[in-house]
């Protein structure tokens, strides 16, 4: 150990991720509020600098799949955590869903967030277009919040250890409160967090806070050497939904670190009395088939193909329904080719779904780029932003989008506000502004829950039970009606 010196000697702080991306990570997002409240009161005194509970996919599952009002169970949620900082994941310019939305709407849903009950907003954009993040950022700081603004770490030969160190400096000057580094797929190796991030602490002065999953195994190899470059917080989940897709065990960094200088401070009782409550939580999704234990593998094929490990599984099942499992390692192979072709966007929602659906019809259709996703176009023509690397050109006359017509302002600033528009359109359903918001990010599932939630008649679901053999079941979608195919449709629920 003589060699090896803490390059910080403050107390490592720990976000935990077992409302969040724990469950998102491993279940499918299938943990509902009741699952959670039982144990907020032990969660809010075991000392966490923060509980990630919110935002990413929880906001579409809540309404899609367990009939709950997302709103509701953040206003649940923070009454009961009244002392930890509540925190969420938010896409930019895409907040909660999957394409752009105007700044009035991306304002609105800030204001309402903080409102409800959120300390911390992580923004992140798929492509590290620093133009999407500019109104969340603006507006988080507006209505009260913390602004954890988000590098998406990916691996490419754009993506070097000196763009990040650059992007975060341009991160500091938005306005960033923190800086986060988002590991969605465990790329980053134990080293390379080591360098990059003792690169990022001599560079920016807000603190560094490091986001990893453990689907390759390197996850606890990668938050030691950070804790030892000196990051300032890092993600980790309780015990009970910890590892494999989903973030390295709370527990077992904070003994690893008891004594030192890093030392958490975390009270392992109240952790291992919480974790008793989860434990249960684990074993009932696995009994109604939402938490697959293989996702509890190391897989290295992540490792491999830079693919993150929901991906994999989420190809499973989509090659799976058009009977083309034997393709699954020619689409694995064609994923870094369409990203090529792309210009190496990171794999993260939605261009993780964009990329993957593209390398599905590349293969299963026999000829490269004969269909093209509406997304892919959109992708290719700038609508996300900047594409970080040079696009292949033929690939975007294939896609029939002539290179002058290719987006270069901020995508947002080509959309006219919209918040009035989505509440005279939804003037018969929505009963509030939060309603008005959750229509307007899921036009298809939203007006179906809230007909629901208003009917005083309605019936509580009850758990499908899927054997635990059986592949994931996803709710009967109605048929698209478009002629180009819809990202949503061939592929749902990829995680990031
Ligand atoms: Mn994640």
């Amino acid at each position: 150990m003589e060699n090896m010196k803490f390059l910080s000697d403050k107390p490592l702080y720990i976000t935990d991720t077992i409302l969040r991306d724990a469950h998102q990570s491993q279940a499918a997002t299938r943990m509902r509020i009741e699952d959670m409240l039982p144990a907020c009161e032990i969660l809010d005194s075991v000392g966490y600098w923060s509980l990630e509970c919110w935002g990413g996919a929880t906001f579409d599952s809540c309404m899609r799949f367990l009939k709950e009002d997302p709103w509701e169970r953040l206003r649940a949620l923070r009454k009961a955590i009244p002392n930890t900082k509540l925190q969420m994941l938010f896409r930019g310019q895409n907040i909660l869903g999957y394409k752009h939305y105007a700044d009035d709407v991306v304002d609105a849903f800030c204001r309402k967030s903080i409102e409800n009950g959120i300390d911390i907003i992580r923004i992140f954009d798929a492509l590290n277009d620093v133009r999407n993040l500019e109104q969340a950022i603006k507006s988080t700081k507006k209505y009260g919040g913390m602004v954890e603004a988000t590098l998406s770490y990916t691996i490419s030969p754009i993506h070097s250890e000196e763009y990040f160190v650059k992007l975060a400096q341009e991160l500091e000057q938005m306005g960033a409160d923190v800086i986060c580094v988002k590991d969605m797929a465990n790329l980053l190796l134990p080293m390379d967090a080591y360098s990059l991030i003792k690169r990022l602490k001599e560079t920016v002065n807000v603190p560094i806070h490091l986001h990893t999953h453990n689907t390759s195994g390197t996850g606890d190899m990668v938050y030691l050497m950070a804790a030892y470059a000196g990051v300032d917080i890092v993600d980790t989940a309780l015990s009970p939904m910890a590892n494999g897709t989903a973030q390295p065990s709370t527990e077992s960094l904070v003994a690893t670190l008891q004594g030192t200088v890093r030392d958490t401070k975390l009270d392992m009782g109240k952790m291992s009395d919480a974790a008793a409550h989860f434990r249960k939580v684990a074993q009932r999704l696995k009994d109604t088939g939402s938490l697959d234990p293989k996702v509890l593998n190391v897989d290295t094929n992540t490792l491999l193909y830079q693919v993150p490990g929901g991906m994999l599984s989420n190809l499973i099942s989509q090659l799976k329904q058009a009977n083309k499992e034997d393709q699954y390692y020619e689409v694995l192979a064609e994923i870094p080719r369409v990203r090529k072709d792309f210009g190496y966007p990171p794999l993260v929602t939605p261009s993780s779904q964009i990329v993957g659906t593209q390398a599905v019809m590349n293969v299963i259709m026999g000829e490269r780029y004969k269909v093209f996703p509406k997304e892919s176009k959109a992708m290719l023509k700038g609508e996300y932003g900047t594409l970080p690397g040079e696009v292949n050109e033929e690939v975007r006359a294939k896609a029939g989008i002539k290179p002058e017509t290719v987006i270069t302002c901020r995508p947002a600033d080509l959309l006219e506000p919209e918040i009035e528009k989505y509440r005279t359109q939804y003037a018969d359903i929505a009963k509030s502004d939060e309603d008005v918001l959750s229509l307007a990010l899921f036009p298809q599932v939203a007006p179906d829950f809230l007909k629901w939630r208003d009917d005083p008649n309605h019936e509580k679901p009850v758990d499908e039970v899927v054997k635990p053999a059986a592949p994931k079941q996803e709710a009967p979608k109605p048929a698209p009606k478009q002629a180009e195919p819809e990202i949503r449709e061939l592929i749902v629920e990829y995680k990031g």
